[in-house]
Order: C-alpha cells, then sequence, then structure tokens
C-alpha cells in the first residue's frame, strides 16, 4: 500500500517545471525589486510628497540587509521605490532564477515592513516584485544603470509637477493631462516659477543611491589587513558622466579583488 502510494507521487517533481530555469553561467545580471502599491502605501504613511527621507532610508536600510545575509552583491542602486541589486560573477542558488526571485522579494519585504516600524513607527504588510535583467557586459551594465537614474530624473519632475499642481487646485486627471503635453524645458519653467528649481533638489532625489562595499585598511599587529564595510552614496553623480562611469568601475574592481581573496 505504502509503495503503490509513493510510486503515484513519485512525478510530482517533474511538475515543478519552472523550477530548473538558471541564468546562463558567469553572465552579470541586475535583480529588480519594485514596490508593490508603494503610490497607495506611502498615502497611508502619510509620507512627505514627492520625497520622503524616511522613506528612501527604510529602502536602503532593506537592501543592506542583502549584505547581512551573506548575498554578496556588487552593488545596489536605490531609486523612487525600486532597488537594482547587481550580481557580478558570484550568484546566490546557483543561479536559479525562481530561487533568486522569490527569497530575494520576500526578505526585502520582510526588512521593509520592519524598516517602516522603525522608521515611521506604522505596522504594514508590504511586497516588493523582482524581476531579473541580464547585463552581460560591463557597458550593458553602465547602460542599464544609467536608464534606471534617467527614469529616477523623469520620476523626479514628475513628481514634484504633480504636487505643485495638485497644490495649485488641479484635479490628478488634469495634471495627468497636463504633463503628456508639457515639454521637460516648459516643465521646468512651471516650476521654477512655482518656487521649486528641479535642477537643485537634494542629489538623491534626482539621481538615486548607491550602496556598495568598499575595503579599507585596519592596523592589525603587524602589518594592515584590509576590511570590508557597506556604503552608503547619497551624492552619485551622473552615471553617464565621466566622474559616474569611474565610480562604478571602481565599485565593479573591488568586487573582483574581493573575489580573488
Ligand atoms: N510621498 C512619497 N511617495 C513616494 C516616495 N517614494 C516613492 N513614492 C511613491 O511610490 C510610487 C512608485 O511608483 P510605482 O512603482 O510606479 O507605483 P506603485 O505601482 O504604486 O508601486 C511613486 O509614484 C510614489 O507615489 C516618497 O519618498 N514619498
Ligand atoms: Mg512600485
Amino acid at each position: 500500500m505504502q509503495e503503490s502510494s509513493s510510486n503515484k507521487y513519485k512525478n510530482w517533481s517533474k511538475h515543478e517545471i519552472f523550477s530548473r530555469t538558471y541564468i546562463p553561467p558567469e553572465t552579470p545580471f541586475f535583480v529588480r525589486l519594485d514596490g508593490w502599491k508603494f503610490r497607495k502605501l506611502s498615502e497611508t504613511l502619510k509620507a512627505e510628497k514627492p520625497f520622503d527621507k524616511k522613506f528612501a532610508k527604510s529602502l536602503v536600510s532593506s537592501g543592506k540587509i542583502l549584505f547581512k545575509k551573506g548575498f554578496n552583491p556588487a552593488l545596489i542602486y536605490v531609486a523612487s521605490d525600486e532597488l537594482n541589486v547587481l550580481f557580478l560573477n558570484a550568484a546566490p542558488f546557483r543561479r536559479r532564477i525562481e530561487k533568486i526571485n522569490s527569497v530575494l522579494a520576500s526578505l526585502i519585504s520582510s526588512a521593509f515592513s520592519l524598516n517602516l516600524q522603525k522608521f515611521f513607527n506604522e505596522k504594514h504588510v508590504t511586497a516588493f516584485d523582482s524581476r531579473i535583467i541580464v547585463a552581460s557586459t560591463e557597458e550593458k551594465i553602465m547602460e542599464y544603470l544609467a536608464w534606471r537614474q534617467i527614469n529616477s530624473w523623469r520620476n523626479h519632475n514628475n513628481a514634484y509637477a504633480y504636487w505643485i499642481f495638485r497644490k495649485m487646485g488641479y484635479k490628478p486627471a488634469e495634471i495627468s493631462k497636463k504633463l503628456k503635453g508639457l515639454k521637460t524645458e516648459e516643465l521646468h519653467e512651471i516650476m521654477f516659477r512655482q518656487g521649486v528649481n528641479l535642477a537643485k533638489t537634494p542629489q538623491w532625489q534626482r539621481r538615486g543611491i548607491l550602496i556598495y562595499k568598499q575595503p579599507f585598511l585596519k592596523k592589525a599587529k603587524n602589518h594592515p589587513v584590509t576590511r570590508w564595510k557597506v556604503e552608503e552614496h547619497w551624492k552619485l553623480p551622473l552615471f553617464t558622466s565621466r566622474e559616474g562611469v569611474k565610480l562604478i568601475q571602481q565599485i565593479l574592481e573591488w568586487t573582483r579583488q574581493k573575489r580573488k581573496k
């Protein structure tokens, strides 16, 4: 009886048809985690509009959990309600897509919920969706980051414009229509007349925040030893600028060094 029933069930693992979907070996990739229904959540939290530093801190602190849990990403780029986690050569779960997406999304979600309690003193269940983006070369990595940063800049402008137009008494539907019809320069001009210089807002709001591990030398008994510290960069250059490219190259180089040890 027992034998026949185990026979009956033995094929079930074959129904796990996505469990053997892998990211190709040695290929760098990003995991992008995006807050689920965060517009609604930010309203429930009464988060400061259009940007709330506590909101950003909650995201950054959640991203840092990945380092604490031993995932060792090369960097995490945080913008708006998303985290872009880059894995260079070392990747978790033998590159299994189901595992990476589900474990990272649940870790970030539970960390973020706990952080809301810490920073806002509020209890909420939260969720993040997760997807994988293959970026096979250093050039592609740079391009992906530049894309997310441009997206962040566009979101930043729209968020400020939305907030100002609401203050001016426009209805949400009217604002959406208005924003679609406006060129960037026109939007800047209108905002400027309302007292907001979109080029002078805090840098993290325009360009996002970067998290990475940086080496430093620590004095030991006879000789200095290399130690690693998780850094938060809140004043980022443009990833398309020389300074931005240099920063990313440096971080990638550190990650490679770290792997050699
Ligand atoms: N008030 C406020 N809202 C924010 C902040 N950061 C992100 N958000 C909200 O999060 C949303 C993120 O965009 P998106 O992922 O497209 O919206 P979702 O589908 O509702 O998660 C933004 O539209 C904002 O409404 C913040 O610092 N302050
Ligand atoms: Mg979202």
